[in-house]
């Protein structure tokens, strides 16, 4: 555990902003004195309780009242750092909570850094590191399931799992090292078979755990869709449709797009990340040039295409898919949904073509104009994503961040040396070494022990005031 910082913090906690009200936080040893230099109220801080709102008025160098204010205080340990905490609740001005900032700056207070308060808690032992990403995530979380899985890691999920993994490399650890004390006299405390189906069954959870990644970062960041084909087909008008809302420029004329367009929509609780494209072909327009390469870069980082062809266009299926084939190459067929819009332009006769052509790829035959087969669009865009990862349960793990998923991938690197031993009739000396290789990878997961270049790193995805 790293070494606490002992000075006194603060920042304004609310939002940059007019607001109702604005909060200044204050965390540290001296928080109590400084704020009863700058406060007066019915009583001193110094002499109240915790966790009690006071009303009062804060009053500048000068004597003069700068704003009248509630503020709460939380004493050690009860507060969010487990510090002495003050919040000062003034109006919602930011020049006004400047001011108090300032004057509680002036009165010993030092600035607080992005995330510090955070960082504070962590450091105090009140969250782990994985809770702490845990309070990023929640700040940030904009649809149901970015919402539950960040909760979940914040009340300790995922930290409560990876003490479990550590318990059982612990005993395994205990076990094969007691055994090296008798290994004059042969004694095998733990039997071969056994220790191999106790690392099997740990590699399983651990390796459950990184998979999650791919299905917690879903819930975090939503799905990447970029909508792409030849100008002119429609995507701008899908786009609207799907957002609900006229954000693109629609008109006739071909590449009327020329940057890339990003909407959200939230279907099924999943946040999709929506990108209109300027629509490719060839061009000798410097600007379209450009529009046409932001949609080449947009459609290699996208998690699913939506590939836009004009309905009423001549059999052109076969050849627009070998245009694009330079950009979907590797892409397995469930990333790639073609759409054929315009459909309210089609006679009978191409209707019934297109409905019964058989493609590997999902096809939808929509009318972006009248919106028929939109839904349908919703649905099968739906359908792609794993319908497992719909839903976040209750107390489902996932694994949220590069840093928590690269460190139980070395955990896991570990355990599979120690399983490769152990079918090798390798000692119990070596078995032990990987099994502590191990245990410490773990330990990072939740950051017992973390260089600070590493908690520099999580910290800087917090603002100030975090
Ligand atoms: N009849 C009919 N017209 C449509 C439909 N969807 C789009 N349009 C028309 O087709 C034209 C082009 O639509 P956009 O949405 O701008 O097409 P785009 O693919 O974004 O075009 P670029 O940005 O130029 O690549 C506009 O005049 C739209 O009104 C549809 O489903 N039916
Ligand atoms: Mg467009």
């Amino acid at each position: 555990m790293k070494t606490p910082e002992n000075d006194t913090i603060s920042a304004i906690i609310t939002p940059h902003g007019e607001g109702g009200i604005a909060v200044i936080r204050l965390s540290g040893p001296d928080s109590v004195r400084i704020a009863d230099g700058v406060f007066q109220g019915n009583i001193s801080l110094h002499d109240a309780k915790t966790q009690t709102v006071h009303f009062g008025s804060i009053r500048g160098g000068d004597g003069t009242i700068v704003d009248e204010v509630l503020v709460t205080l939380f004493r050690s340990p009860h507060s969010y750092t487990t510090e002495d905490v003050v919040e000062i609740s003034c109006h919602g001005s930011m020049f006004i909570a400047r001011r108090i900032l300032e004057l509680l700056v002036k009165s010993g207070a030092r600035p607080a850094g992005p995330g510090e308060f955070t960082r504070r808690a962590f450091l105090n032992g009140r969250l782990d590191l994985s809770q702490a990403e845990a309070v990023a995530d929640l700040i940030r979380a904009d649809s149901v399931a970015s919402n539950s899985l960040a909760l979940s890691q914040l009340r300790g999920t995922l930290s409560k799992k990876i003490s479990e993994l550590r318990g059982r490399i612990i005993d395994l650890c205990s076990l094969v090292e007691l055994e090296l004390d008798f290994s004059e006299e042969g004694v095998e405390l733990v039997g071969r078979e056994k220790l191999l189906n106790d690392l099997l069954s740990i590699r399983g959870d651990i390796s459950q755990l990184i998979d999650s990644y791919e299905h917690g970062k879903i819930h975090r960041e939503g799905i990447r869709i970029v909508l792409a084909g030849p100008p002119n087909v429609g995507k701008s008008s899908i786009l609207n449709g799907l957002i609900r809302e006229n954000r693109a420029i629609v008109t006739d004329v071909s590449g009327t797009t020329r940057d890339t367009i990003e909407e959200t929509v939230v279907l099924n609780g999943i946040r999709f990340n929506i990108v209109d494209t300027a629509g490719l072909r060839e061009t000798r327009d410097i600007v379209e040039v450009e529009g046409i390469k932001r949609t080449k870069e947009q459609i290699i980082h996208a998690d699913m295409i939506v590939l836009i062809l004009d309905a009423t266009g001549k059999m052109e299926v076969d050849h627009n898919l070998r245009v694009f084939d330079e950009f979907l190459e590797g892409r397995s067929h469930k990333e790639i949904i073609i759409v054929f819009n315009k459909s309210d332009l089609l006679d009978a006769v191409r209707t019934r073509q297109l409905n019964g052509l058989k493609l590997e790829y999902g096809t939808v035959l929509t009318s972006a104009k009248t919106g028929a087969g939109m839904r349908e669009l919703e649905e099968v865009i739906g359908k792609l994503v794993n319908p497992e990862n719909g839903k976040v349960a209750g107390e489902t793990i996932l694994v949220s961040s590069v840093r928590q998923r690269d460190n139980l991938q070395k955990a896991l690197d570990a355990i599979d040396l120690s399983i490769e031993g152990a079918r090798n009739g390798v000692s119990g000396e070596l078995i032990s070494v990987d099994l502590k290789g191990a245990l410490s990878n773990l330990s990072d997961v939740v950051g017992v022990d973390i260089s600070d270049e590493v908690l520099n790193n999580v910290f800087l995805r917090f603002c100030i005031g975090k």
